[in-house]
């Protein structure tokens, strides 16, 4: 079995498929891992997640999942940026929220975790599968009571952070420009065996590192979606549909 994973696809349905083809996708042989933000910003999020359910594709939930959960919760709306109507609308709605709603914040595997923006400074690596356990656990408590993901701080950091400090204090301000010391990238201060797979850094874009593979290459601000697949040790990417526009997240 292969272990494909795929960078931020926000809606990008057709590069997601011409992305498949490139590493010639084999659903009895190969296994699709999505970083999370497979919806919002592009054009067809209801196709992303149907590919993904579809694929049984393993998936983290990102930051545009858990704003997609809260507007169904009613505790936010549409923003303007938000590509979300047809999958508020589409037939199988139901059913995509439910399997949406079921995935995971840490995906532990031996050799690999996935998350979708980083892990804490305080998480150990031996005990990743302990804190994937919890999260979830915290997670569904939260949506059976009806309170907002956002509140909890460790759901809130592992779907959204970018810099922080060696123990794991985010800056006020976003990472255009960069914040000062002591704020650095989260994985400076990640220390594990297990290669991290993620996304949600698309300015930042592709970095492989010694155990890193970021892959949100801004494929919904034109650039390209990525693939890397664990058991050849190489990157694949698309080029995306859209003209470049400037990254704003
Ligand atoms: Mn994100």
């Amino acid at each position: 079995m292969r272990r494909i994973y795929v960078g931020d696809v926000q809606g990008c349905r057709e590069e997601l498929e011409r992305l498949l083809e490139a590493v010639k996708f084999d659903p009895a042989r190969d296994r699709l891992h999505s970083v999370g933000d497979a919806i919002n910003r592009g054009p067809d999020s209801a196709g992303c997640l149907r590919l993904l359910k579809q694929l049984d594709a393993v998936m983290v939930l990102g930051n545009h999942e858990l704003h997609w959960l809260e507007i169904e919760a009613k505790r936010r709306h549409l923003g303007k940026r938000d590509t979300l109507d047809a999958l508020l609308t589409a037939p199988d709605h139901d059913e995509l929220l439910a399997w949406t709603r079921a995935r995971p914040l840490l995906h532990v595997e031996r050799d690999v975790v996935l998350v979708h923006a980083g892990l804490h400074p305080d998480w150990r690596d031996a005990d990743l599968a302990g804190k994937a356990t919890e999260l979830r656990a915290a997670l569904d408590d939260a949506l059976v009571r009806d309170r907002s993901p956002w509140r909890l701080p460790e759901v809130a950091f592992a779907t959204s952070v970018r810099f922080c400090d060696p123990h794991g204090a985010e800056p006020d301000d976003d990472d255009d420009p960069s914040p000062p010391p002591p704020f650095r990238p989260w994985d400076d201060f990640w220390r594990g065996e297990r290669i991290v797979v993620c996304g949600h850094w698309a300015r930042r874009g592709l970095v492989l590192g010694p155990k890193l593979r970021a892959l949100d290459s801004g494929c919904v601000y034109g650039k390209q979606l990525t693939a890397w697949i664990a058991e050849e040790q190489r990157i694949v990417q698309v080029k995306a549909a859209r003209a470049y526009s400037p990254i704003t997240a």
